[in-house]
């Protein structure tokens, strides 16, 4: 077996599905061998920040790492920031990029796309992602790969394999399989679960919330039979919304602070023992809050450690800890659902369409057809997005990134098989839109929902007085015959009614929906968290 397919055979053991990338010709030998091979699917973009952008919703959606392969420099350089966000938001994607072979080396001559030197580009990756790796050596390869593959999962975030372009086909051994070690300390363990769970049964009002931990390390089930077992309401953090979609538990919805439900926040920020389970804490989490929670006196299991009020444990991987409070807890009556209240009932005719009608029409359609998971880009979109029943859902709700939706949206269906909504603004889709042209060949046909409101309206809550806000009137839906796609343009709410509802029958292509907004027009949602943004800055 030669080294490429030692990795991608090894890539596989560890649970990756698919690839997604750009060759160049530093990546042309590896390509050759992931397309000759057949050992996973790979899928080709147009821009690599949609490669990495879509590999990072495939591997949310399957709770495993997933592979963003590139060529050398131009391409990698390409994906900084969608690796980025991979980072911030813990989400474990593989950076495979081919690199310079020794031949490069040795010329004396500078080698195309080097940016200063040949190590810049691994010295980059080194700040977003969690481990790297540069192959050149297959003696060596296989364990390498193993230990860059076991942190990826571990930690939850983005690895750097760089594959020399003239060591692809040497020969090489099997990747070591995964090992399942448990790092806790059984002991430490235990006194930490019984901590959390003397804290609860003395609490008043103990609320648990839960972050994207949950999900990055395939802990939804093992979640859902700890709220039965405590009987605690539960929420989601904003990025965590869309956990626990279509499961048996008592959750009330998402906590935003001032810009989300009152009754949420007061029993978010008034409860005496907040349980933060797989938590972020960052500003969009929290820095909207009404009143600033303490959280030194929260339980905080997050990053692999868990903090009680002023003391930790280290070394306390959560999947270890949901484990064992469940085995110390007694099974109770599973609580229900919480039936929650969604904008719904849109009323067609023939006014201008508002972001709510949006999450109306949505609401009114799941009402006939199945929940579809949805993948939102930054901007009024992701806010509508909140007012949709709960259901699956990627979005940079933390890194707010611009140019996520549509490439997320291919990667969740190339990841799932299943047929998206991707919510997406007209800033948004001016980035990475023309990636829907990339449907037709792999047969993918989300419905793409694009709020074209002729303005960055998300910077204009911010700033009003900037006219470089406005943006011009373009005609999305015309776009979408060449891209291979149909497009639809909806001026009023009837029209946006039956637009969604021919976009969801039509089942052979992907649909766009051009939602006419007015500028100047924005959700409550959005503008709440705005202000709350702002005046988190002004007391700072
Ligand atoms: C990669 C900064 C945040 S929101 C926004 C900008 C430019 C405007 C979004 O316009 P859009 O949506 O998509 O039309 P809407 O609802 O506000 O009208 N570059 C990147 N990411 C971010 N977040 C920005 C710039 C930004
Ligand atoms: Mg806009």
């Amino acid at each position: 077996m030669n080294l490429a397919e030692s990795l991608l055979l090894g890539l596989k053991n560890y649970g990756v599905e698919e690839i997604f990338g750009i060759p160049g010709d530093f990546a042309l030998p590896l390509f050759k061998v992931m397309e000759e091979s057949e050992i996973l699917p790979l899928y080709t973009f147009s821009h690599e920040p949609a490669v990495g952008f879509a590999a990072d919703a495939a591997a949310r959606f399957h709770s495993k790492p997933s592979v963003a392969a590139v060529t050398y420099g131009a391409g990698a350089f390409n994906m900084v920031n969608p690796v980025a966000a991979a980072y911030a938001e813990k989400s474990p994607v593989i950076v495979l990029s081919g690199g310079p072979g020794e031949a490069d080396r040795s010329t004396g001559l500078l080698v195309h796309h080097q940016a200063k030197q040949l190590s810049s580009q691994m010295q980059m990756f080194k700040e977003v992602t969690c481990d790297q790796v540069i192959l050149d050596d297959p003696k060596t390869a296989p364990d390498l790969i193993a230990r860059v593959l076991r942190n990826c999962i571990l930690e939850s975030r983005p690895v750097y394999i760089e594959v020399p372009r003239d060591k692809v086909f040497d020969n090489c051994a099997e990747v070591p399989g995964p090992v399942e070690a448990d790092i806790a300390d059984a002991d430490a363990l235990a006194a930490c679960a019984d901590e959390i769970i003397t804290r609860l049964a003395s609490a008043k009002s103990p609320v648990m919330m839960v972050g994207v931990e949950i999900r990055r390390y395939g802990l939804e089930d093992a979640v859902r039979e700890l709220c039965q077992k405590l009987n605690v309401p539960v929420v989601t953090t904003f990025m965590g919304r869309g956990l626990l979609a279509g499961q048996e538990v008592p959750l009330q919805g998402t906590y935003m602070g001032k810009a989300g439900d009152a009754r949420i926040t007061q029993m978010v920020e008034n409860s005496d023992a907040l349980i933060l389970l797989g938590v972020l804490l960052s500003d969009t989490n929290f820095g909207i809050s009404e009143k600033k929670i303490d959280l030194r006196k929260t339980i905080l299991a997050s990053d692999g450690r868990v903090s009680l009020g002023y003391h930790s444990y280290l070394d306390m991987p959560i999947t270890s800890l949901v484990k064992t409070l469940n085995q110390k807890l007694e099974t109770k009556k599973p609580q229900a659902a919480v039936e929650l209240d969604y904008p719904a009932s849109l009323s067609a005719d023939e006014q201008a369409i508002t972001p709510t009608d949006i999450a109306r029409a949505v609401n009114d359609m799941f009402e006939d057809h199945e929940r579809m998971p949805i993948a939102a880009d930054m901007g009024d979109c992701l806010f509508t997005a909140l007012d949709i029943e709960h259901t699956e859902l990627v979005a940079p709700g933390y890194y707010a990134t611009m140019g996520f939706g549509v490439p997320a949206g291919l990667g969740v269906q190339a990841a799932t098989g299943r047929r998206p909504i991707i919510m997406v603004g007209d800033g948004a889709f001016q980035m990475t839109g023309w990636e829907l042209l990339n449907c037709k060949r792999y047969g993918w046909n989300p419905v793409v929902l694009l709020l074209n409101n002729s303005s960055w309206e998300m910077l204009r809550a911010f700033q009003p007085e900037s006219k470089f806000n406005d943006l011009d009137h373009i005609n999305y839906a015309n776009i979408a015959d060449s891209l291979g796609g149909v497009g639809r343009r909806a001026n009023t709410r009837l029209e946006l009614r039956d637009a969604l509802n021919a976009s969801v029958a039509d089942e052979s292509s992907f649909q766009l929906v051009e939602i006419m907004l007015k500028r100047g027009e924005l959700s409550q949602t959005l503008s709440r968290f705005v202000e709350g943004i702002k005046g988190m800055r002004a007391q700072s």
